[in-house]
């Protein structure tokens, strides 16, 4: 495939130039194209490359909504899978929490980012939306005028620049666009865990139908999957570590050695078709906005993914940006691009609560010492003694309204 998904270089001027083509960007693309408003996507890497990233796996209510309503909801209902609840496993044994009964109806759907993004990248070569890829030395430029523009270089045809009304910076934690707004006009908020995850990727059947969280004294682990063939494992694991520390044995036998007995019984081992360590951190950049430019997803906030909310808040982002872009082009009213930024930061900060809870209570802190200890069980015994606790909670993890 061509580095452009159509034919011919990128036009040279577009009402709303988006970089980045992970979920943010795509959806944004996709959207704003069924309202009519033109846009280009710069994606730093190749298809392929975006492709073979193995990410979240686990989709609010509110994310699988706009999905369908942005044209793009077919293979996930096909393939997805409905999941009514979780286990959160302690001390050998398990609390379920019932998210369809607590929240009122509402449940998760698990179906991998990949086949999101797979979903979002077809629908655009189907509607003709210009996506650029191995987009070389992206540029955000002019924000604070009137005419932004993006330059930008090719392998296929070289420095080339965009002129737009507006830049989308969906370019993630690692993009160009948070960096390229004043120091001064940027207020940035942190915290960094001092553990990783470890991931795997395997094709045997999962340990269970549903996920189960798992605390224990050793450190945290998650059983997921991505389709009744195919399961995603995590083990809380050293900053310091590296992948090839934790051949596929030593990490089934840690993950066995954090889980309840009777769970830990139906693991079935196989060969990681992929491993990774990420770090995990809270991270929230305000505003999420610098004249023309707007940044959505992970370019403007991260959260540790023990509470799924990484991709979904990108997504509410995108409700936030593409909805307001519409307006001011649709019937030329700006208010909702002025207001842009404190109607995600509200979501955000919201998720970001939630995900620093999660983390805190079901994480092994080494330097919390014996009353963290304590804390983190009495949280858990509240939690398991507490329908409002645990109401609380699966409001939180189905997702809060946009
Ligand atoms: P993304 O980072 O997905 O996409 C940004 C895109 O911009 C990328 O394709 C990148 O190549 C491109 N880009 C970067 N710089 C550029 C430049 N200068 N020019 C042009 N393009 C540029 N969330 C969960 O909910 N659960 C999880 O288990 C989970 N696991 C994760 C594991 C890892 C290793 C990482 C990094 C994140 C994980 N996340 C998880 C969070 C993740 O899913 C993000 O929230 C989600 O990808 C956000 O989507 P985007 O905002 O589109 O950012
Ligand atoms: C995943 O399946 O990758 C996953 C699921 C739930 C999480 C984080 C990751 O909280």
């Amino acid at each position: 495939m061509s580095a452009t998904s159509h034919a011919g270089a990128a036009p040279k001027r577009t009402q709303v130039a988006i970089v980045g083509g992970g979920p943010a960007g795509l959806l944004l693309a996709l959207l704003l194209h069924r309202a009519g408003i033109d846009c280009v996507v710069l994606e730093r890497r190749s298809r392929d490359y975006v492709l073979s990233r193995i990410r979240a796996g686990v989709l609010e209510q509110g994310t699988t909504d706009l999905l369908r309503s942005a044209g793009v909801g077919g293979r996930m209902d096909r393939e997805g899978l409905v999941h009514d609840g979780f286990d959160i496993a302690w001390r050998g044994d398990t609390l379920h929490i019932d998210l369809r009964e607590l929240s009122g109806g509402k449940t998760v759907m698990v179906y991998g980012q990949t086949e999101v993004t797979h979903d979002l990248y077809d629908a655009l070569d189907a509607a003709g939306v210009p996506v650029v890829h191995e987009a070389e030395d992206v540029r955000p430029q002019g924000l604070e005028t009137a005419e932004p523009f993006v330059t930008y270089r090719t392998k296929e045809h070289g420095e080339r620049r965009i002129d737009c009304d507006f830049v989308a910076g969906c370019d993630g934690f690692h993009g160009v666009c948070r960096t390229a707004i004043p120091r001064d006009r940027i207020e940035t908020f942190e915290r960094v865990y001092p553990f990783g995850w470890l991931g795997v990727l395997t094709r045997k059947p999962p340990i269970q139908e549903e996920l189960v969280y798992a605390h224990h004294t050793r450190g945290f682990a998650l059983c997921s999957l991505r389709n009744p063939q195919l399961s995603r494992y995590y083990i809380q694991c050293s900053v310091s570590d590296k992948v090839e520390d934790w051949p596929d044995s030593r990490f089934y036998d840690e993950l066995e050695a954090r889980l309840p007995d009777r769970i830990a019984a139906n693991l079935q081992r196989g060969e990681s078709v992929e491993k990774s360590i990420a770090p995990l951190r809270s991270f929230v950049a305000e505003p999420m906005r610098y004249g023309r430019l707007f940044l959505a997803g992970d370019a403007a906030h991260i959260v540790p993914p023990t509470g799924a909310k990484g991709l979904n808040l990108a997504v509410s982002d995108i409700y936030y940006l593409s909805r307001a872009l519409t307006a001011h082009y649709g019937e030329r009213d700006g208010r909702l691009l002025e207001g842009y930024s404190g109607d995600a930061l509200a979501r955000v900060w919201k998720a970001e609560r939630f995900s620093w809870w999660f983390t805190s209570m079901i994480h092994r802190f080494e330097d919390d010492g014996s009353f963290g200890q304590r804390i983190q069980e009495a949280e858990f015994d509240f939690l398991a003694g507490s329908k409002a606790a645990q109401t609380a909670l699966a409001e939180n993890y189905v997702g809060l309204p946009f």
